[in-house]
């Protein structure tokens, strides 16, 4: 659609801070690379999906431009690409990338409009994601650790570094923004929301997403946070704020919200057709369109006629050489697209991860060397931490309770003291917030090991939780957020709904992340060492149960044991069946093999799992018996029936059995718990049944 825009009258010369000759060829470049999609590529269906920026562009590119610090980082969503235009994006990736094609920010893996950029040259552009809200709380964990990499690190370069974090007004109501708004005030940290108001999002007016529809009057009275709110269309205005904002937090005064408003000139994405708009409405839209807008404040001002019109057809000819370029990239090789879903040998991600930002881990060994009396969990995993805490200064613990208190399990207890409140610290009670945080902070080079308080309370960070395990993947190993998320949880003497589920098959569905089970201290000092030495997001289950259980307790096997992933354990060897188990039923099942010529197995990880090791069993023992705390129906017990079914079947003589909760919540009641949780007496009946078959 044409401007509607009558030529407004010349104004005032804007501020010459700004450079303005490039702010005119990035937005001229944005709306041709627009009107290239909406008018060939989209109808040629070489485009899936357009989500227009004309209108968002000018103030964005505003904004872009003030990145000057290369410890920067932004963060944006789906309607961002004019301000990673202005970070310096190779045009034909921003093109190339919405065609699907080869190379550019996934090789074809992610919808082209979700960006990401790990600029070798300047500020980097974080990855974005698809949900509406998901980029707040990297972003405030980008800022948290420009702080740690000033005070902890004493790294001068972040000096006046800053996150900033771009939303639409509908991401006001979305939990992210709320949970990274009261970390980025409470901290106090270097953080720049900004807020993008066209009023809309998608038909639902901003009046939904905020009473009245200003977030930036709504949140004046929020403590420690700066408000800037004007009009992102005006060149002149929009400039003044957008300096206003960005000195305010380069200043270090603390956290600011710059809202500025602006027109969605087309519909939200370019199957919308706006129905719910009056035409007297978007008439008036269009009225307010930022490019005429600066063409008459640039011309003759700053610029001639003649200048503007050669960096208009400049941008064109760039944006026409750039489709060239990406649609003679082909798309990706199809056998490759299962590839990076986790760290390979030799690629590391460009962007990411402690070991990657210049260090090397020490050498390690399997082999145990025990000193000492036995310990129980708890302190297993204390003093591996202690000890990485140490050896690591970008390893930094945090969660709720974990600081003076030493976490509700008591395993952070003395950390705090010994480390200080930078590396082990309390958090806000928002599990987004936690492990969002903890994705800007990874990707930042440090190695963030936040802990959940109980299993049930991981829910809330889903969304962060998924958006980390697949960003490896969907940046083709550009970006990675290694990380130890560590979550205690199943049942301890009692159960009940909220504190005592495992659910650990939740996270082995969760691409790109591993998942640590261990039953015991020794193996849990060597899986948290890996994964704290390693490359790749990693679950560490804290069973509740086994934290000091006699059974569990082992001699601490040296400070540079770690143990492979996907490695297996006898804990028994027999002859007559495989018993299948992990975290609190290793024990029951030894006890349960009394007696019989039992095999018991403990998996110690779930993802990746040692299928090799079950088959091999299985096979020689021509049975399976599979003994899990978790619910039956897809459990993960489910996948290693299914395995067994599909690689062993000519090999068993009993059909593949397994030994689960009932499909129902954990119960509080300890003789409804022992009703619910497999126990010694059951597990042994049922090997006796299948010895029998
Ligand atoms: C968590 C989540 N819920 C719903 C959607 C579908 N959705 C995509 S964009 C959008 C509206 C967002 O509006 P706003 O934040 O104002 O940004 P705008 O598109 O106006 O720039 C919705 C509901 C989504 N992507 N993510």
């Amino acid at each position: 659609m044409a401007s509607a825009a009558a030529s407004p009258a010349p104004r005032n010369p804007p501020d010459p801070a700004h450079d303005w000759a490039r702010v005119a060829y990035l937005v001229n470049l944005s709306r041709a690379l627009d009107a290239m999609e909406e008018q060939r590529l989209v109808p040629e269906k070489k485009v899936l999906y357009q989500f227009s920026a004309r209108g968002h562009d000018m103030a964005q590119i505003l904004l872009g431009l003030r990145l000057e610090n290369p410890n920067d980082a932004a963060c944006g969503y789906y309607r961002s690409r004019p301000m990673l235009l202005s970070l310096g994006v190779d045009v034909a990736d921003a093109l190339g990338s919405a065609m699907g094609r080869a190379g550019g920010y996934s090789d074809g893996r992610d919808i082209g409009v979700v960006f990401n950029y790990p600029n070798p040259h300047g500020a980097s552009a974080l990855p974005m994601c698809g949900g509406v809200g998901a980029q707040y709380t990297p972003t405030v964990g980008w800022a948290q650790a420009i702080e740690y990499h000033r005070e902890v690190l004493k790294d001068a370069a972040y000096d006046d570094a800053l996150a900033l974090v771009l939303g639409g007004d509908g991401s006001v109501a979305s939990n992210g923004f709320w949970a990274a708004l009261t970390i980025a005030t409470t901290q106090k940290l270097p953080m720049l929301f900004y807020i993008e108001d066209n009023g809309y999002g998608i038909s639902v007016p901003s009046a939904f997403q905020t009473p009245g529809g200003n977030i930036a009057a709504n949140l004046a009275s929020w403590q420690g946070l700066e408000i800037v709110s004007g009009d992102g269309t005006e060149p002149g205005e929009a400039a003044r704020l957008v300096d206003q904002a960005v000195g305010h937090v380069r200043a270090r005064k603390g956290p600011c919200l710059l809202r500025l408003t602006v027109p969605r000139l087309q519909g939200h994405s370019f199957q919308d057709t706006q129905t719910y708009k009056s035409p007297a409405f978007v008439e008036s839209e269009w009225r307010r369109d930022p490019l005429p807008k600066l063409r008459s404040c640039l011309v003759p001002a700053l610029l001639s006629e003649k200048e503007w019109e050669k960096i208009e057809a400049r941008a064109s000819a760039d944006a026409e050489a750039a489709r060239e370029r990406a649609e003679a990239r082909g798309v990706a090789d199809p056998e490759t697209v299962t590839r990076h879903v986790f760290a390979e040998p030799g690629e590391p991600q460009a962007m990411g991860g402690a070991w990657n930002a210049g260090r090397t881990p020490p050498p390690t060994t399997a082999e145990p060397r025990p000193e000492g009396q036995r310990i129980n969990m708890v302190t297993a995993i204390r003093r591996t931490l202690d000890h990485e805490l140490t050896l690591n200064p970008r390893v930094l613990l945090f969660g709720e309770d974990i600081g003076p208190k030493g976490g509700v399990h008591a395993v952070t207890l003395g950390l705090q003291e010994k480390f200080g409140a930078a590396r082990v610290f309390d958090t806000s009670l928002s599990e987004e917030g936690i492990v969002g945080r903890a994705v800007g902070m990874a990707l930042a080079g440090l190695m963030p090991v936040p802990e959940i308080q109980f299993r049930k309370y991981a829910e809330p960070a889903t969304e962060q939780i998924n958006d980390c395990g697949t960003m490896r993947w969907r940046t083709n190993s550009r970006f990675a957020a290694p990380m130890v998320l560590r979550v205690p949880g199943g049942f301890f003497k009692c159960g009940d709904p909220w504190h005592s589920q495992t659910n650990e098959v939740a996270f082995v569905h969760q691409p790109g992340w591993k998942v640590a089970v261990p039953s015991n201290a020794e193996d849990a000092v060597g899986l948290l060492r890996a994964a704290l030495r390693g490359n790749d997001p990693v679950i560490f289950f804290e069973h509740r149960a086994m934290l000091d259980d006699g059974w569990a307790r082992r001699a601490y096997p040296g400070d540079d044991y770690a143990l492979p992933f996907g490695k297996a354990k006898v804990t028994r060897a027999g002859d007559d069946i495989s018993i299948i188990t992990w975290g609190a039923m290793v024990p029951r099942c030894e006890a349960a093999a009394e007696g019989r010529s039992a095999e018991v197995i403990d998996l110690r990880t779930l993802m990746p799992w040692d299928k090799e090791a079950v088959l091999a069993s299985v096979r020689r023992t021509r049975r399976c018996l599979i003994v899990h705390e978790d619910i039956k129906t897809a459990g993960f017990g489910a996948e290693i029936a299914a395995a067994v079914a599909d690689e062993a079947f000519m090999d068993l003589d009993a059909p593949v059995a397994r030994l689960t909760m009932p499909d129902i919540p954990s119960p509080h009641n300890p003789v409804l718990l022992d009703r619910a949780v497999p126990s010694v007496e059951r597990i042994r009946a049922k090997i006796d049944d299948l010895l029998a078959f």
